[in-house]
């Protein structure tokens, strides 16, 4: 078992998707472990994206994630990492194959609806950055 962390991006929000996202999660198998809607500041933007900080589209980037409220959830199950990747589709939701989130609801690489961690590391990294109560748990929950 593996814990990844996932949120739905300020668009998916607005446009009334948060449902739809967590039910595709939760209909493939996936455990939902904590769920929460919070609003990013831009301290937080960029320390989540801090490996893109010298890209030109950093500060657009951080703009766009800060808009309006994201819902955050740590989902729990085998492969979780790879699973909610394979969920996502690609980063440019017009190259994401039909039948993924990016590929079903998007056409804009900025806001493409939904963010999951891309290995097992960033995962217990941004687990803890998210969800710092969860922090010390490994799959499965409290010791
Ligand atoms: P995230 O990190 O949001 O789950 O997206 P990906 O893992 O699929 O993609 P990424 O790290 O390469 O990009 C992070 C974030 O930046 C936005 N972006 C990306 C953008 O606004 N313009 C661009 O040209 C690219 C490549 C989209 C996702």
């Amino acid at each position: 078992m593996q814990r990844t962390l996932v949120f739905a991006k300020p668009d998916a929000v607005r446009r009334g998707l948060v449902g739809e996202i967590v039910s595709r999660l939760e209909r493939k198998g996936l455990k939902i472990v904590a769920l929460k809607m919070l609003q990013m500041d831009r301290a937080m933007a960029e320390r989540h994206y801090d490996i893109h900080r010298d890209k030109p589209f950093f500060s657009s980037l951080v703009d766009f994630i800060t808009s309006g409220p994201i819902v955050a959830a740590v989902v729990e199950g085998r492969e979780a990492v790879d699973t909610v990747r394979g969920l996502m589709g690609a980063t440019d939701p017009l190259k994401s194959s039909p039948g993924t989130i990016r590929g079903d609801f998007g056409t804009e690489v900025q806001e493409n609806l939904v963010h999951g961690s891309d290995s097992e590391e960033s995962a217990r990294q941004e687990i803890a950055h998210f969800f710092p109560e969860l922090a010390d748990q490994g799959p499965g929950g409290p010791p």
